[in-house]
């Protein structure tokens, strides 16, 4: 680093002191904490998000965003070349730059990571940064702070993006790596163009009842009303409501969005028995998380939850079902490539999800719960579909298979245009368009259950019959020190704390169809416990009795 750098990085970097005792960490999801005290967060990892660029020498993605967190707090994290989160091993990097007390301390970090990764620091480089927001009201001048960051690497240059879902940022970066249009009317084209040549492909008479057309939609109050309300203005054959979109003076995530419909059971703001039995929908506060719902018309009880086991699910059996279709059709072709299918999942998956889809004859594998484990993991797949119950998840196609299809599709044409065979290959290339392939994205994810409900003519109470949710419970008990929970095997077993898992297994022996596991979370201080039986009660008490193990091992009263 030469000495411009230098003094330039502690310029810039002495205009962001950290707060004094926050120590933070590069989670799941970036770094999230109170808007008041990231100055200094987001400014560092403006330089890191520099660094990336100049390291793989390919355009970053920098989000200011803190998702369902309520409207106070804020956060950011970064996108990687390929769309998908930051590589596993510069998370350390980024925990280490965060939480460095003081400017000279900062900039040894960095020269001492620039020199072990030999990354091109000589000012001769150039680095490329886009950068985007949700609507916190502490976004604006978070992400000026992140341009400062970003400013101080001589070389590097950061482009504004505005206000956008986290998946519309993921996207544009991957867009910009492989050489395509990469604008926000790029993305909303796309989205619309292969939405619509979805719906042209629909067979003839699977026509839905007029009365189930309208799609009811909670925007969270967030970033993902306002981008549908444009959307929906260009649809054919879809008729949107946008509730919550931010525009009624609702707050953000407040009693709205698809984590407190998920979390809670309940019907967001604005959805009331008025809307019983109509299809629903709901975004989270950036719009990376979607679940549906039905309202039940007594008011009083739960809400029908159609989470996202149930999207993978409705997924995983039209594309299914397009394989095998192209399957017949290639008896007669030559080249008979055998796409393999697989589905990813956490330990959060119902049971009842993981079995029909294994009675499907689909692979199911499972991942410690997280965004990039499941990416990664579908990522080995030709056509790889992963969800979190939560309702985060996308479909993963490899270029191999995509390249087989575009070809297959073309032989297809040319010699049985208009075959059963090839609609298929038309529809499964227009899912890789439809579908977000950097991240898991609600709008284009809800456009795409949208038409696959569409083909199979299926309202919303025949979707969620596809197999009945075992009844769960999920917990959180607040312990000493969660680090000391240490689990394996995609976090069904704990192997620290010794003793845990063995009276775990006992409590799970007392109960019809039980499973049970305990995680530490990573985004609050506590351990979770999650707790499945053939009935309510029994998965309440299971999970309680599970709760009891942790206190007791783990909890104030054991360190006493
Ligand atoms: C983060 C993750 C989400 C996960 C959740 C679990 C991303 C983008 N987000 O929000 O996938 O389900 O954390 O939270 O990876 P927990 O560790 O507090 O249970
Ligand atoms: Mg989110």
């Amino acid at each position: 680093m030469n000495e411009e750098q230098r003094s330039l990085l502690l310029k810039s970097a002495s205009l962001f002191p950290p707060s004094p005792g926050v120590k933070l960490s590069y989670g799941t999801a970036g770094f999230r904490a109170d808007a008041s005290i990231l100055q200094s967060t987001v400014h560092r990892v403006g330089i890191l998000a520099a660094l990336r660029s100049l390291k793989t020498q390919s355009v970053i993605g920098l989000m200011v965003t803190a998702s369902h967190n309520k409207v106070t707090d804020n956060g950011v994290k970064i996108a990687d070349p390929s769309g998908g989160m930051l590589s596993q091993d510069w998370e350390p990097f980024a925990d280490h730059i965060a939480n460095a007390r003081d400017p000279e301390t900062l900039v040894s970090l960095i020269e001492e990571f620039v020199k072990k990764e030999n990354i091109p620091f000589d000012g001769t480089h150039s680095a490329e940064i886009l950068l985007g927001r949700d609507t916190r009201p502490s976004g604006e001048s978070l992400l000026e702070v992140a341009k400062q960051g970003i400013n101080s690497v001589s070389g590097a240059v950061a482009h504004d993006m505005g206000i956008l879902t986290t998946p519309q940022l993921h996207w544009m970066v991957r867009a910009r790596n492989k050489g395509l249009k990469a604008t926000e009317s790029d993305y909303f084209d796309q989205l619309l163009s292969s939405f619509s040549c979805l719906m042209d492909l629909i067979p003839d008479g699977s026509k839905i009842n007029e009365s189930e057309d309208k799609l009811m939609v909670d925007g969270a109050n967030g970033v993902g009303g306002e981008k549908l309300e444009i959307i929906k203005t260009k649809l054919n054959g879809l008729v949107i409501e946008v509730y919550n979109d931010g525009k009624g003076g609702g707050v953000l995530n407040e009693g709205v969005g698809a984590d407190f419909v998920q979390k809670d059971r309940v019907a967001p703001h604005g959805f009331s028995s008025i809307h019983a039995g109509i299809r629903c929908a709901s975004l989270d506060g950036d719009a990376d998380r979607l679940v549906y719902f039905i309202v039940p018309s007594n008011s009083s009880s739960k809400i029908d939850l159609v989470d996202g086991d149930k999207i993978l699910s409705l997924f995983a059996v039209f594309i299914k079902d397009q394989l095998s279709i192209l399957d017949e059709g290639d008896m007669k072709g030559k080249d008979n490539y055998k796409a393999r299918l697989g589905v990813v999942q956490t330990a959060y998956a119902n049971g009842a999800a993981t079995d029909y889809l294994k009675q499907l004859g689909l692979e199911v594998v499972f991942t410690p719960t997280g965004v990039k484990y499941l990416h990664e993991q579908a990522a080995q797949y030709d056509i790889g579909i992963y969800f979190e119950a939560n309702g985060h998840g996308t479909i993963l196609f490899s270029d191999q298979f995509l390249c087989w299809l575009e070809a297959r599709n073309n032989e297809l044409s040319s010699i049985s245009k208009g075959s059963e065979a090839q609609k298929a290959a038309l529809r499964l290339l227009a899912v890789s368009k439809l579908i977000n392939q950097a991240v898991g994205d609600a709008l284009s994810g809800l456009l795409l259950v949208e038409a696959i409900l569409r083909h199979m003519g299926w309202s919303i109470h025949k979707w969620n019959a596809l197999y009945q949710d075992l009844p769960s419970k999920q917990l959180k008990v607040k312990v000493v020190d969660r680090t000391a929970c240490v689990t394996a095997n995609a976090e069904t077993v704990v192997v620290s704390p010794p003793g845990v898992q063995e009276a775990i297994n006992a409590e799970i022996a007392k109960y019809h169809q039980g499973r049970s596991f305990i995680r530490p979370s990573g985004t609050e201080d506590v351990i979770r416990v999650y707790a499945e039986a053939s009935t309510q009660e029994a998965a309440d008490s299971l999970a309680n009795s599970v709760a009891a193990i942790v206190d007791r091992f783990l909890g104030f009263s054991s360190s006493q």
